[in-house]
């Protein structure tokens, strides 16, 4: 596609959800090992616990589930008993759930300052504008394409609302590709610690450890992970 064609319609999907995940909220305890979560760039319901991620300053590796995706869909079926997404392994309490309201509920009880925010709370609302979101990305990162599976998960800085991090999300959900999501939306308390690792302040960054690679910009990004992964 088209890369501005592209780059406007990421921008016009985290436009539908009002830019949610783009901020940090107010935040609880951390944890101290990373959470797990299951789940599909397209997925609307994945959308809603991405964001809440972002939110919560959390992060956690993801094991991305697109259709027809033979490692991780499995996975899912055997720990949970179904193919269904969201799929959250909390490692520190030994929690695992379905169900994406779930999900949202636990995150800020157990990581948040608050209440979730309504944006994400609102029912029908919330579930129309994550739908709207995943209309404007038709099939992206929804569908396995074959690709060699990494040694190591990859690490991905990022935030759920930034049009460019999308971009590269897909491709990872696409070419099912297991990443360590570090979160740093805006007002992080991370950012500094990021930016004394990377260099400067941008979102996507991508650190692969198993060939050294760590680069910005999300088209370099997406050439890469075809080059070094898509078979
Ligand atoms: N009520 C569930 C609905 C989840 C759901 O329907 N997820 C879809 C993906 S958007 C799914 O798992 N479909 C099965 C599949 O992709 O094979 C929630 O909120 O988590």
């Amino acid at each position: 596609m088209n890369r501005a064609l592209d780059v406007s319609l990421s921008l016009l999907a985290s436009g539908a959800r009002l830019g949610t995940g783009m901020s940090v909220g107010s935040i609880g305890a951390r944890p101290e090992r990373a959470l797990e979560l299951y789940e599909f760039e397209a997925c609307p319901y994945c959308r809603k616990v991405r964001e809440a991620l972002s939110i919560l300053d959390l992060d956690a590796v993801i094991y991305p589930c697109p259709k027809q995706g033979p490692r991780f869909r499995e996975e899912v079926k055997r720990r949970g008993g179904k193919a269904q997404f969201p799929y959250l392994v909390d490692p520190n309490t030994g929690k695992e759930m379905y169900e994406s309201d779930d999900i949202v509920e636990y995150l800020f009880e157990s990581y948040g300052g608050g209440a979730a925010p309504l944006l994400l709370t609102a029912g029908p609302i919330t579930l129309a504008t994550a739908g709207l979101a995943s209309a404007l990305r038709p099939g992206f990162g929804s569908h396995y394409r074959p690709a060699r599976a990494p040694e190591r998960p990859l690490e991905l800085y990022s935030f759920e609302a930034s049009p460019f991090c999308r971009i590269v999300r897909e491709q990872l959900s696409s070419l099912e590709i297991p990443y360590l999501l570090h979160n740093v939306a805006k007002g992080s308390p991370r950012r500094d610690a990021f930016v004394e690792r990377s260099g400067k302040m941008m979102v996507p960054y991508l650190v692969d450890p198993n060939t050294g690679a760590a680069l910005f910009e999300s088209a370099d990004i997406v050439d890469y992970l075809e080059d070094t992964y898509a078979l």
